[in-house]
């Protein structure tokens, strides 16, 4: 049960009202039926073993965790062949609402990724500079503080994995994949935080994941070396891992960020990706584990008067070569974007360049480039494109249809609503719910959230449509233009600082000068990106005409005067479009200004986004002004309207 000061998310107690009200058998002893029970408890229904059941809960024989709903006249069945699949048409039938009870042809559902996980970027310490939780802008960690585990907050992760659970999450990496020391003592002398947690989630149908470092057997195991080929090595994994299962039976494995942004690895020992992540494969199938690798590697340390070293292309470097070389147990996971979780980047080519690989496609649900939850932005609409973008064209697959899961770093924290901004909920819930079925639309998404959160009804729906459902163009718009990206102030990466990258070793450049702007990636006259894509893609992005406005400057380097597809040039664009985003975002405050808290809207989460979209208006106009009047000074060429530029 939570306290009463934390949110309760799009889990309110009325949404159980339509259950609760009624008489209910469920034929499995579990989560299922602790939480009908308790629906009923609060809504005057029943629970029972026998007569006539309204509704009724039961295991068949089908596959999977899918579930079926049978609205029958009389009464209304939830089947499934296993208790995650149960608990998922639970949660089916909650979002249905009263129209689970009414009659209407049979609903089935299966989920098109089998794992759908939630990495947390959590510290066990207080990091000196990322603090408790990496990019997490959400208050603290639910798991840990200061280095203690919180066992204080036992209830409330367990109203988180409820949360988790009711949107189709099935596993969750607990912390950071930048392992430190204090946290790589999770694997080992600290496994019992582990085993509690592992306790409430597999309830709620979640495995849980560790991140490890590569170089665990030197912190932990005393050993002087990590080769992955060093039968000492190998040794002190399986070893390890095996003490892990004999406490969590179900563990999920592990996940690892190695020979990157400074963690060790393979590399060191002259092996290579595919060396390491099948070492810990090997130690980890017999349980029934995996290892999640992630393919964000490369070198942070560039000198950037190097033009020919493109970060965007270090990832299918690095691994295209090992296709096939993975174990069935590894999964590579990829981020979305060739570079690093840009409002917008094209979809990263790796994911059409592995046929003989499992890929997890990895989503940032936490909001470091996109306003860091100061900022509405709703982001499933990005999410919807990338997983509807078709690599090989209009007759090709799309990347749901390609990838093996979906993956997301976690935006939540112990901020009583969850994820800072009261709004940003809707983008964990609409993860997990991509992740369940990549076709939903991202306004049906948002229709069902704000139904449940909110009970919302039409009036207060649009409002919350004109609000959110473009947030993402507009915060696009107001931000780095036409897909250059990276123009954030160093290290916080929060509010602009166009040249604040320019000139260090990151490898995240737009190479602005007096004439012109944007990265040449064509395989002509660049860094011979654009020739990382199948056909037609490769064709289309090799081509300044043919490169879609929004991803232009990532991809060419082209002057002002430049027209775009849209007719306009690059200069002006910039100016319009920075324009344009502010006054988006005024008139979002301005709707938000005019709605007045009443029910599920209460008065503290009401002045909470006031309070954040004032900040949002704030930071916008900030960016305006900095993206306009540094484009002015360099080009010389005045906006055609003669807007104030500085
Ligand atoms: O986006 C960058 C972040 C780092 C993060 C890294 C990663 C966890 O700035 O904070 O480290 O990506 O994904 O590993």
């Amino acid at each position: 049960m939570a306290t009463v000061s934390v949110h309760p998310a799009w889990l309110p107690t009325d949404v159980w009202r339509p259950i609760g009200s009624r008489r209910v058998r469920v034929d499995v002893s579990g989560t299922v039926r602790e939480e009908v029970r308790a629906a009923c408890a609060n809504h005057g229904g029943a629970l029972i073993t026998s007569g006539h059941a309204d509704l009724i809960f039961a295991l068949d024989s089908a596959d999977g965790d899918g579930y079926a709903i049978t609205r029958e006249p009389h009464a209304t069945t939830v089947t499934s062949a296993t208790h995650a699949g149960l608990l998922h048409g639970l949660f089916a039938t909650v979002r249905l609402g009263e129209a689970a009870f009414t009659p209407a042809p049979p609903l089935r559902s299966r989920p098109a990724f089998a794992r759908r996980m939630l990495d947390h970027w959590d510290n066990v310490d207080v990091h000196p500079v990322m603090g408790q939780v990496e990019r997490g802008y959400a208050g603290g960690s639910l798991f840990w503080r200061a280095g203690e585990f919180r066992h204080d907050q036992l209830p409330r992760i367990r109203d988180y994995a409820r949360l988790l659970a009711s949107i189709g999450i099935n596993a969750v990496a607990l912390n950071n994949v930048n392992v430190h020391t204090t946290e790589a003592h999770l694997l080992t002398d600290r496994l019992d935080e582990i085993v509690l947690l592992s306790e409430i989630f597999r309830g709620y149908g979640i495995r849980v994941h560790l991140a490890v470092t590569f170089a665990a057997p030197m912190l932990l195991g005393g050993l002087d070396t990590a080769d992955p080929l060093d039968p000492a090595v190998r040794a002190w994994w399986e070893v390890t891992l095996a003490q892990v299962y004999e406490r969590i039976p179900d563990f999920g494995g592990v996940l690892v960020k190695a020979d990157s942004e400074g963690r060790p690895g393979p590399f060191a020992y002259g092996r290579t990706h595919a060396d390491g992540a099948n070492m810990l494969a090997a130690a980890l199938a017999p349980h029934g584990g995996v290892v999640h690798w992630r393919a964000f590697v490369y070198n942070h340390r560039q000198d950037w008067r190097d033009r020919g070293t493109d970060r965007a292309r270090a990832a299918y470097d690095h691994f295209t070569p090992l296709d096939g070389a993975f174990a069935d147990t590894v999964i590579l996971q990829v981020k979305h974007g060739p570079m690093d979780f840009q409002p917008r980047e094209p979809v990263s080519p790796v994911l059409a360049a592995m046929p003989g690989t499992r890929l997890a496609l990895e989503l940032q649900v936490t909001q470091e480039y996109t306003g860091q939850q100061k900022h509405v932005c709703y982001l499933a609409p990005m999410w919807a494109e990338v997983l509807g973008f078709r690599p090989r064209g209009a007759e090709g697959a799309t990347i749901a249809g390609t990838v093996a899961e979906a993956v997301a770093v976690a935006n939540t924290g112990d901020d009583p609503f969850w994820t800072g901004h009261p709004l940003a909920q809707a983008n964990l819930y609409a993860f997990g719910r991509l992740a369940w079925d990549p076709t939903l639309t991202p306004a049906a998404i948002l229709d069902e959230w704000l139904g449940l959160t909110f009970d919302a009804g039409d009036g207060l729906r649009a409002a919350f449509h004109a609000i959110m459902g473009e947030s993402w163009r507009t915060y696009e718009r107001y931000t780095a233009p036409l897909g250059v990206g990276f123009m954030v102030r160093p290290g916080h990466h929060y509010g602009p600082d166009v040249d604040g990258y320019e000139y260090t070793p990151w490898g995240t450049y737009h190479f602005a000068d007096r004439d012109g702007v944007g990265v040449d990636r064509t395989v002509a006259s660049g860094t011979g990106f654009a020739g990382c894509y199948p056909y037609p893609w490769s064709e289309v992005f090799e081509s300044v005409t043919d490169t879609p406005d929004e991803l232009l400057l990532f991809l060419h380097h082209v002057p002002y005067t430049h027209r775009l597809r849209s007719g306009r040039t690059v200069i002006q664009h910039i100016y319009d479009t920075h324009f344009a985003g502010v006054a988006e975002v005024e008139r979002m405050r301005d709707l938000w200004r005019g709605l007045k808290p009443a029910g599920l809207l209460t008065p503290e989460l009401y002045a909470r986004v006031g309070e954040l979209l004032d900040e949002q208006v704030r930071c916008a106009g900030e960016w305006r002004d900095q993206v306009n009047s540094y484009f002015l000074r360099k080009s010389g060429i005045a906006d055609n309207r003669r807007r104030p530029i500085h």
